[in-house]
């Protein structure tokens, strides 16, 4: 186990690693932060013990300033320059470290260690993020999540710089400044800020058929996920193994967490966003800090050129995927992702992922995008890390010897001792080699020299068709209702028109129930498609959200609203059967101080209601007494509590009390549904727990919403 060390948090840190790093480059020796120690005098960068921290130096208390005075200049210096670029993309992100451990060899295939030698445990950091919004924005914006991992292997750093969505928007890198530029605030007005509602995204999105299938995924659920904790991570690209003969063998990257799947509402996503901003990240610290470390499989399709040939589509097309039907993932090992970091800016603002970074035995395939991808990492730390030196920040050095002769530039944190620099010399030093050294993978390629995109890429529609087929009833009205949202933003109607054009090559009744939430007077004809869409795909029950549910609370949170008089057996029942699962609770009380129960003990609130409402929760309780519940049925704030939870179909205990609270916020007793349940006693809390493990009541919003209609017949027709 990593060293804990003092701060007021249980979690586990990794910085005993960062001093041996540190260390090992050159001569300078330095602990990570001298802030926290115990006694420790505060000293300017120079190590000149400060007298005074809270006057500058000036001529007699009310006279100038004087430039004399070092302390304060280098402060305000040091304080001017705080800040670094932030990343052009995925710039609001949250890292932890973890450890990967490998359980089955993949030898046959690869002579990477960290993929073939069993029971190997590779530390690892991993950077959550979103795309479009700035370092500032909210948690739940409707967007991609990144999902990057390094591994520090015994043979250098290894990158997966990948999403939770398993193909991407664009075939070629060229275009990724104009689909970024598209994503992003407008240039003269600077909004919407970390959201693709508007009509410069969906003028570029219409106008690049390339992008559907994307799309499709962008407007499921997985753009809104419940925490990094239950997404999946891709690799997304075809990547090559080469194993000791220099044969190759393409393989696709997957990560599954064991939690399962699941997202929120967006009517949901909307509130969080506001109710707390930094709702995952706070999520993962949580989770982390409390000792109930995420864990994800790592998977991989294996898959050779025989079967590339066959595909319906070309393997090297980053906007396609390959069924996990037809080449299934084969779980190689997991990692835990234990350690939170000891300073924000020093992890996980600097550190630095690239596509490139690839160890002997894994290499990369002529997919033009991630051939791009390749280029632009490393260019785009020159500029935000400040010089070429970036690999010497402790968390981006690799965790093996390092050896060259590169030398010198900005803030060069080695110290290199002799008069050798080059090679080849007379003097000694690292030399290559040839057994252990990366060889790339040898292929014959020739061909004109061209711009030219390959035919065998032109099919757009059929996979958005079949990941939409693949979804449950509740899951196609979502990727509905996302798509009126979105282009109902768009000011302009021929983008609307447009993107319903698209959708007739995708699925008729979805491009109709847009058409009719959009109110368009007539259905467009269907766009031109340059390969005729393939409709007989099967469904691919992996590429759903519901599907993949776990079928239990654990890892999960329940949200308890008490008022004085609540009984306090019905909630150590409920406490209990939380913990045993285990998940976790937070009360909600109408004061911070708590409630008074039944027996007379105070139970102390984490949340006063005005803070903590129900869109923080997986399910609630509410736990009321007849007191109780008169006196918040007469409150806005439980009104909202009780009534959102029921809007975004959770799961919802009650005692018989506070069935007027329910009535109130207007959901009479001849609309309760199966998702709540009466409490009438401590008996009735584990099957409660055991009914919350569904995750969500979705019948709820399937019988009364008014856009359910076309997909729940089609699904009945089905
Ligand atoms: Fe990228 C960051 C994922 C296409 C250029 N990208 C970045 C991050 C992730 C991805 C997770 C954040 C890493 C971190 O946490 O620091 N990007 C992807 C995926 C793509 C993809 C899965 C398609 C399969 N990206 C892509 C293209 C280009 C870039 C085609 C450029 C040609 N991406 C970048 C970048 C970033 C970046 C500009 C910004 C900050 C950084 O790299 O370090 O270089």
């Amino acid at each position: 186990m990593p060293k804990v060390i003092g701060k007021d948090t249980g979690a586990t840190s990794r910085a005993v690693e960062y001093e041996t790093q540190l260390g090992q480059g050159g001569e300078l020796h330095q602990t990570a932060s001298d802030t926290g120690e115990e006694g420790a005098v505060l000293t300017t960068q120079q190590g000149v013990a400060v007298a005074d921290d809270q006057n500058t130096l000036r001529v007699g208390p009310r006279g100038p300033a004087l430039l004399e005075d070092f302390h304060f200049r280098e402060k305000i210096f040091h304080f001017d320059h705080e800040r670094i670029p932030e990343r052009v993309v995925h710039a609001r992100g949250y890292g932890v470290h973890g450890t990967f451990t490998l359980k089955e060899s993949l030898a046959e295939f690869t002579t990477a260690k960290v993929l073939s030698e069993v029971d190997e445990k590779t530390p690892m950091f991993v950077r959550f993020s979103t795309v479009a919004g700035n370092k500032g924005s909210s948690d739940l914006a409707r967007d991609v999540r990144g999902f990057a991992a390094k591994f520090y292997t015994k043979e250098g750093n290894w990158d997966i710089v990948g999403n939770n969505i398993p193909v991407f928007f664009i075939q070629d890198a060229i275009k990724f400044p104009d689909l970024i530029h598209a994503a992003k605030p407008a240039p003269d007005r600077e909004f919407p800020q970390a959201q693709t509602a508007h009509d410069n995204f969906w003028d570029f999105i219409t106008l690049t058929p390339e992008s559907m299938h994307m799309v499709m995924w962008i407007m499921s659920d997985r753009t809104i996920p419940r925490s990094f904790r239950f997404m999946e991570g891709f690799g997304v690209h075809t990547f090559r193994l080469i194993n000791a003969e220099g044969k190759g063998a393409y393989v696709k990257f997957h990560f599954k967490p064991r939690l399962g799947l699941q997202s929120v509402a967006w009517n949901e996503a909307l509130k969080i966003n506001g109710a707390d901003p930094d709702f995952h990240r706070r999520d993962l610290w949580d989770a982390i800090d409390m000792g109930s470390p995420p864990i994800w499989d790592l998977g991989v399709q294996l898959f050779d050129d025989e079967f590339a040939d066959n595909f319906e589509f070309d393997i090297l097309d980053a906007t396609k995927l390959i069924p996990e039907e037809q080449v299934p993932v084969r779980i190689i090992g997991e990692f835990v992702l234990d350690g939170l970091v000891d300073n924000f800016f020093a992890e996980t603002e600097q550190v630095a992922f690239c596509t490139q970074n690839v160890v002997p035995g894994v290499g990369f395939t002529n997919d033009p995008l991630l051939q791009g991808r390749n280029f632009s990492y490393l260019d785009t730390q020159l500029k935000r890390l400040g010089g070429p030196n970036f690999t010497h920040i402790p968390i981006n050095a690799p965790r093996c010897p390092v050896h060259n002769f590169q030398q010198d530039g900005h803030m060069n944190m080695r110290n290199p001792k002799g008069r050798v620099n080059y090679e080849p010399n007379s003097w000694g030093g690292p030399r290559e080699s040839p057994t252990t050294g990366y060889r790339h993978f040898e292929e014959e390629v020739n061909g004109r020299k061209i711009q030219e995109r390959s035919g065998t890429f032109s099919d757009h529609y059929s996979q958005a068709r079949q990941f939409f087929i693949s979804q449950t009833p509740i899951e196609q009205k979502h990727i509905g209702d996302a798509l009126v949202f979105e282009l109902s933003k768009c000011e302009r109607i021929d983008i609307r028109e447009r993107m319903v054009a698209h959708l007739r090559n995708i699925d008729e009744r979805l491009a109709t129930v847009v058409a009719t939430g959009l109110g368009l007077a007539a259905l467009p004809d269907p766009a031109p498609a340059a390969s005729p869409p393939l409709a007989d795909l099967p469904p691919s029950d992996a590429l759903s959200i519901v599907k993949r549910a776990p079928g239990g609370f654990a890892g999960r949170k329940l949200g308890i609203l008490v008022s004085d008089g609540a009984s306090a057996t019905l909630i150590k029942a409920l406490t209990k059967a939380v913990k045993d699962l285990p998940a976790v609770h937070e009360i909600i009380a109408p004061r911070i101080a708590g409630a008074v129960l039944d027996d007379g003990a105070i139970l102390e609130a984490k949340q006063k209601i005005d803070g903590g409402p129900s869109v923080l929760y997986d399910a609630v309780v509410l736990a009321l007494s007849p007191e109780g519940a008169a006196m918040l049925a007469k409150d806005k704030t439980a009104k909202d509590f009780v009534s959102d939870a029921f809007a975004h179909c959770k799961f919802i205990g009650y005692t018989s009390a506070a069935e007027l609270l329910l009535n109130k916020a207007g959901i009479a007793s001849d609309e309760f549904d199966e998702g709540m349940v009466l409490l009438e006693g401590p008996k009735d809390a584990a099957a409660f727990l055991a009914l919350c493990g569904q995750l969500r009541h979705w019948a709820r919003e399937l019988a009364v919403d008014l856009d359910a209609e076309a997909f729940l017949a089609d699904s009945q027709a089905d």
